[in-house]
């Protein structure tokens, strides 16, 4: 790994090389389960092509973007509103025939020059109008893009004025791309505003034992209605989904929960954090990722718990679902136990998908994230460890307290200590690296060079990232799955989503396609030409 990492690194300019040096990392856990110390959520450096989006992509794409019947309007020029439409297969299924379902629709400012001169608030004005005289909706929810940081339009006194006058709920997000180094900052700013205007509107208390939210899940491909059905087939209720298949009314009530649980840790703990300091709801770190690991995320949901009947089921659900996963499994490793895949992507999946790879005896060469912090990669141990720069400090850290009426305690400091006992920490995650192999490569914010290098190097059958690395790595002749947005495949979550996924990689890395492809030119000499000067 000394070799390859000393080859990544040699075609920078050595300022460069010294900075992508503390990214690039040989992985190696010790004893104790510490890792290394690895630089994340840092600023790219300018002229590196690197996977990440932008701010606004993490608050109104991401986090807010899953909600089916809340208005969101891009108050920017018409790309941004465009580019983050459904491109990210989130898929979503109302209730009923009258319930709203605004997500096939794309709701943008379309700015022009005229408002990045004289200012845009009046056009965002009578856009927030004429979407509520025409879809009457209960929230309508403004995201800012850059252009509306730098001319200075006010979007959160609009909100107000609207909110105000039409008598519904408007909030603003100043999400503008520029404001932090990748998407992440744009989820810490969509946490924060959904936290401060939508959870704890509506104090209804549902039926129901077993009362849980869903956190960092957001239906892509199916996946959250893979993980609904388990829940209703163990007994448990779900309030709401941040934000897969979710509605604006689970958020308004979703503090009536007694238990938390993290999918995406990195795009959603600090709603996880602030509903536990505000309403006492404790939060554990789940992973519905693979078969075996739904099965031990749904034992920890019962051990928390502490209900034999809950328990019971829960180990009926996993004993019927096990034996058809179990067969598919057993022969799609077969074919493909010892093959290699490498994983960079986002800020949780790159994590997450490594055991479902393993599960067909797959081997991780070298994974990576493209935004996530320190404690997504070594561990929740290292907060207090974390540097607190510039760029981090420009998002705004809200201030929470125990709400004095409707904080209630939901967890014994006697049952902390003994489901501690069990191996059940609450508020913790190990992060990716303890789970990797020592000598594995390690890398933050994978640059487009590295990726082409490290393909060349170690052959990988298949790489797992994003739309703009797909077409660059099937040119190499290496297969590749899409991890964002899973290409047309999926669900992927649970056990159901388990088989479709051994099934997909095992298609994809038995039959390398691209490797027979030729190119227009390699076929034709012919056709190539040389430039040549005059
Ligand atoms: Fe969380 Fe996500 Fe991800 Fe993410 Fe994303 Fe995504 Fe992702 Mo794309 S919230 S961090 S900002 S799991 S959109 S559903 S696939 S990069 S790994
Ligand atoms: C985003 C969304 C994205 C992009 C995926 C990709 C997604 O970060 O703005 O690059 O292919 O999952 O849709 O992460």
């Amino acid at each position: 790994p000394m070799a390859v990492k000393k080859e990544l690194l040699e075609r920078y300019p050595t300022k460069v090389a010294r900075k992508r040096a503390r990214q690039i990392i040989i992985n190696e856990v010790g004893p104790d389960c510490s890792v290394p110390e690895i630089q994340s959520n840092v600023r790219t450096i300018p002229g590196i092509i690197t996977q990440r989006g932008c701010t606004y992509a993490g608050c109104k794409g991401v986090v807010l973007g899953p909600t089916r019947d809340i208005v969101n309007i891009t108050h920017g020029p018409i790309g941004c509103g465009f580019y983050s439409w459904l491109t990210r297969r989130n898929q979503t299924k109302p209730n009923g025939p009258t319930d709203h379902n605004f997500m096939t629709y794309c709701f943008s400012t379309d700015m022009q020059d005229e408002q990045i001169i004289f200012g845009g608030e009046k056009k965002l004005r009578q856009a927030i109008q004429e979407a509520y005289d025409i879809l009457k909706p209960k929230a309508i929810a403004i995201f800012s893009t850059c252009p509306v940081g730098l001319i200075g339009d006010d979007v959160h006194a609009v909100a107000r004025e609207m909110k105000e006058k039409l008598g519904i709920n408007v909030f603003a997000f100043s999400c503008e791309g520029y404001k932090g180094v990748s998407q992440s900052a744009g989820h810490h700013i969509a946490n924060n505003g959904i936290f401060t205007h939508v959870v704890g509107l509506d104090d209804t208390v549902s039926e129901g034992k077993f009362k849980i939210n869903l956190l960092g899940e957001y239906n892509i491909g199916g996946d959250a209605f893979e993980i609904e059905r388990l829940f209703k087939d163990c007994g448990l209720t779900l309030i709401s989904t941040f934000s897969g298949n979710s509605s604006y009314d689970y958020f308004t009530n979703s503090h009536t929960a007694d238990l938390n649980l993290i999918m995406c840790h990195r795009s959603i703990n600090y709603v996880a954090e602030m509903m536990e300091t505000k309403f006492g709801i404790p939060w554990i770190k789940i992973n519905f990722i693979g078969a075996s690991a739904t099965a031990k995320s749904l034992r920890k949901i019962a051990a928390y718990f502490e209900d034999a009947e809950l328990a019971a089921r829960v180990e009926e659900v996993i004993a019927r679902e096990m034996p058809a996963v179990e067969e598919v499994r057993a022969e799609v490793k077969t074919r493909c136990a010892g093959k290699r895949a490498m994983l960079f992507v986002g800020g949780s999946r790159a994590h997450h998908y490594q055991e479902l790879f393993r599960e067909i005896g797959m081997e991780i060469v070298s994974a990576g994230y493209e935004f996530a912090h320190r404690d997504d990669y070594e561990g929740r141990r290292v907060l207090p460890n974390i540097k607190v720069d510039a760029d981090s400090r420009n998002i705004e850290e809200l201030h929470v307290e125990p709400d004095p009426n409707r904080y209630k305690v939901r967890i014994s400091p006697e049952q902390i200590d003994r489901l501690e006992k069990t191996g059940l920490r609450l508020k913790d995650y190990d992060g990716m690296m303890a789970e990797m192999p020592n000598g594995t490569l390690v890398i933050d914010d994978i640059s487009q060079f590295e990726t082409e290098k490290l393909i060349e190097i170690f052959r990988p059958d298949i790489v797992c990232a994003g739309i703009k690395e797909k077409y660059a790595i099937q040119k190499s002749g290496t297969p590749m799955k899409q991890l964002h947005s899973y290409d047309t495949g999926g669900p992927y979550a649970a056990f159901k989503g388990a088989i479709n996924f051994y099934r997909e990689i095992d298609r994809m890395v038995n039959s390398k396609v691209w490797k027979y492809l030729k190119a227009p030119w390699q076929e034709h000499p012919e056709l190539a030409a040389t430039y040549v000067w005059e």
